[in-house]
């Protein structure tokens, strides 16, 4: 009776897309399998041994029947929570899936830190997935773009010593695809829309698969969405291969899947399979559906119940007997109970160890191995740091071909035969000019207006190994993409216990001091990343800085938003020859920008020149020499040269450019006041913009932006305080 799940595969396979007997019987194992897992599940959290619940009750013969159709190991999987039987199918077992409800130090999808049904394997290339419905979409697409890149550009997945790709491995076949999955509830996010339109133009191999259970938590899915069917919404996509299916029959599933997979193996774009199922149980084990379905609905419901379904065709058809049924459900329930105890029984993760994998455990940026500071000047002409970030991006692309560029309009023309005509965009501020003229129209392409598909799309070609450094075009619409930022980006290495990270870089125009710049082109709001654990936040002052810290930011392991403000672009202050192609900053390194003994003023960004301004004011009007700290990275930040710094003045002002109240100069002021109480001699202060916007009339803007004066007259006070 019992079938191995890889004969059932091969044979499956190598059919005609109907189910054998035999093979019907091992579906019906998998989905029994799944069911008890999660009645298990349900058992434990009542017995309070586990602590939170959500089953994939209604939706496993859509499951198996898809797993059967794809390969496990070989093509990439983004689901969601309901996805038991898929990922049992692929090869999870009901261990590991318990030891994730008990929430296990080996829990092998996250050790502990992420609720039951958080699938990750990297055997199985099962990415780590959140709880955010939707956001895993563009994670696949971007993964299935990089698995793209690798198959025409095989030497890119040369492994290199001394930067990321030495703990980035890469793995690509060129006929893999890749399985997304989500509730017909969770097609009304954006993020579902932005991934369609990007897997549709590009034409990548993506399933996506609609698990359609009628109900998103109360909400019935005519309230999601108009018509009350997404396959309607979606149908004139173009290159789309299109199935709606009964979910509730596994072979139905299987042939659906199976004809998806062919398609997108064969580059014709990608598909999406809509399948209706049914809910068996509550949303989750916190949820009570009988609030808000009618006796009558849930009876009706029951009925489409596809493990009753596909017991009931095994008697009809004689393909088992009554007896023959319950012995395997017997076996079942003993695995599932060998399982609980083996889980129950695991060791519980060490508090010591909570921070371990929020940042890269195997490469530290702010490591010697990243301090090359060794310029090699060939041309002693200053150059901008517009000027020396461009150079950076070209210099690094030659060095590493895993390196792509997306963004909005950061492409030179996206017809690429204007480019015999015409000089190329480049970015609204041109950073990016002339690198899809040397690098091509691969690796240097325009993304869609949606600030989520970029970030999103960023993490799935980190995942598979490559270097994506993408540019928000202004930090004020940094927001749509916050979510993908903050619950993805940042999160993705500590929630998976280091085995899934996603090293992009994002750079971002950051900040003020336009003249007309106004509140949507002048904002700040670094305080609100660095807040973030996971992500790196450099914040570069000068073009040398800029030009060294974006190496490192290109070369190290972590995700890492790269801040440039836009009013030093090209200021004739802060440039510098060009350094070479090896020139390299190592991060939480600040730059001593002026020693002095009287003061310490710990400032970065643009305040960097306003704050020297109104320190050579000091000195020269009131002879206060003060001393200048330029932090250049926000995250980690040199906590040793501040220490150090106020030691020697005992009087410090935190400055920056962001509003004031929980501002970033908040967590240093507090810090000094915590741990260098002794140490000064008056408290401490910060100077920031006032708690508004950013006014587009220069009167207003100036008076809300701290100025050199503000600076001056805080210097003045505190030396004679
Ligand atoms: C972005 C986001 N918003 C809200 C939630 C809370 N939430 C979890 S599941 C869910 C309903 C999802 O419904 P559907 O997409 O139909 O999937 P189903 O649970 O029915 O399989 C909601 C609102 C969430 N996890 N993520
Ligand atoms: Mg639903």
């Amino acid at each position: 009776m019992e079938v191995a799940v890889s004969s059932a595969r091969e044979s499956v396979s190598a059919g005609s897309g109907s189910l054998s007997s035999r093979q019907l019987v091992e579906v019906y194992r998998l989905m029994l399998l799944s069911r008890r897992v999660d009645d298990r599940e349900i058992l434990l959290k009542r017995q309070q041994k586990t602590f939170f619940q959500i089953s994939g009750a209604g939706h496993e013969a859509l499951l198996v029947g898809a797993a059967l159709a794809l390969r496990p190991g070989y093509d990439w999987f983004f689901p969601y929570y309901r996805d038991r039987a898929l990922c049992l199918t692929l090869g999870v077992t009901p261990t590991e899936m318990l030891l994730q409800a008990v929430g296990a130090a080996t829990d092998p999808a996250s050790g502990g830190r992420q609720m039951p049904t958080h699938w990750s394997s990297r055997a199985l290339n099962i990415v780590s997935t959140s709880s955010a419905t939707a956001s895993q979409l563009l994670h696949a697409v971007g993964c299935a773009e990089a698995g793209r890149y690798f198959s025409l550009h095989p030497e890119a997945a040369a492994s290199a010593p001394d930067d990321y790709r030495a703990f980035r491995e890469v793995k690509f076949h060129g006929d893999e695809v890749v399985w997304t999955s989500l509730g017909e509830g969770s097609t009304s996010q954006g993020e579902f829309w932005e991934a369609l339109n990007t897997a549709a133009n590009r034409k990548l191999p993506v399933i996506f698969c609609v698990e359609d259970n009628g109900y998103a938590i109360s909400t019935p899915v005519e309230v999601s969405m108009p018509g009350g069917n997404i396959s309607r919404l979606v149908a004139n996509f173009p290159n789309f291969y299109f199935a709606e299916v009964d979910g509730t029959d596994p072979e139905a599933s299987f042939r659906a899947v199976q004809s998806a997979a062919a398609y997108c193996r064969a580059g014709l774009g990608p598909a999406f399979v809509h399948g209706h199922c049914m809910r068996a149980y509550s949303h989750s084990l916190s949820d009570d559906d009988r609030h808000y379905r009618t006796q009558a609905e849930r009876e009706a419901d029951a009925l489409r119940d596809p493990i009753t379904l596909l017991r009931a065709r095994l008697l009809r058809e004689e393909i088992l007997t009554e007896d023959e049924l319950t012995a395997l459900e017997h076996l079942l329930d003993q695995e599932v109970t060998a399982a609980a105890e083996y889980a129950l029984a695991a060791p519980l993760p060490l508090v010591s160890e909570i921070t371990k994998h929020v940042y890269s455990e195997v490469l530290d940026p702010t490591r010697a191995a990243f301090a090359t500071e060794q310029a090699t000047v060939s041309d002693p002409k200053p150059k901008t740091m517009a000027d020396l970030i461009n150079a950076c991006l070209h210099d690094e692309m030659r060095r590493d071909p895993r390196i792509v560029v997306f963004g909005e309009d950061v492409a030179d023309a996206s017809r690429e035969e204007a480019l015999a005509e015409v000089k190329g965009k480049g970015g609204v501020f041109k950073l990016t000019a002339g690198l899809q003229t040397e690098f091509g129209s691969e690796r240097v392409f325009n993304s869609p207006l949606a600030e989520a598909n970029i970030v999103g799309r960023a993490l799935g070609y980190a995942v598979r190994g490559m270097k994506p450094v993408v540019e928000i075009q202004f930090f004020d619409y940094i927001w749509p993409a916050m979510h993908q930022i903050h619950n993805e980006l940042s999160v993705l290495r500590w929630r998976s216990n280091g085995e899934w990270g996603c090293p992009a870089v994002i750079r971002v125009p950051i900040g003020g001091y336009l003249t007309g710049g106004s509140i949507y082109h002048s904002q700040s709001g670094e305080s609100i990343f660095t807040h973030i654990p996971g992500l790196r936040i450099v914040f570069p002052s000068n073009a040398l800085d800029a030009n060294g810290l974006l190496r490192t930011a290109i070369r190290c392991d972590d995700p890492v938003l790269f801040l440039e403000h836009k009013r030093l672009y090209r200021e004739t202050h802060d440039r510098a020859p060009y350094p070479g192609p090896d020139f390299a900053i190592p991060f939480g390194k600040a730059r001593l920008v002026r020693a002095g003994s009287d003061l310490t003023i710990v400032t970065y960004g643009a305040l960097v020149p306003r704050s020297l301004q109104a320190a050579e004011r000091a000195r020269r009007e009131h002879n206060i020499d003060v001393e200048i700290l330029d932090l250049r990275t926000l995250n980690p930040y040199d906590w040793e040269a501040i220490a150090a710094s106020v030691k020697k003045t005992s009087r410090v002002i935190v400055v920056h450019e962001d509003m004031l109240s929980w501002g970033y100069g908040a967590e240093i002021a507090a810090r000094i006041g915590e741990e260098l109480f002794d140490s000064v001699d008056a408290p401490v202060r910060r100077i920031g913009a006032m708690d508004t916007f950013v006014a587009y009339q220069p009167i207003l803007e100036d008076a809300i932006l701290p100025q050199p004066e503000t600076i001056l007259k805080a210097i003045v006070d505190l030396k004679e305080y």
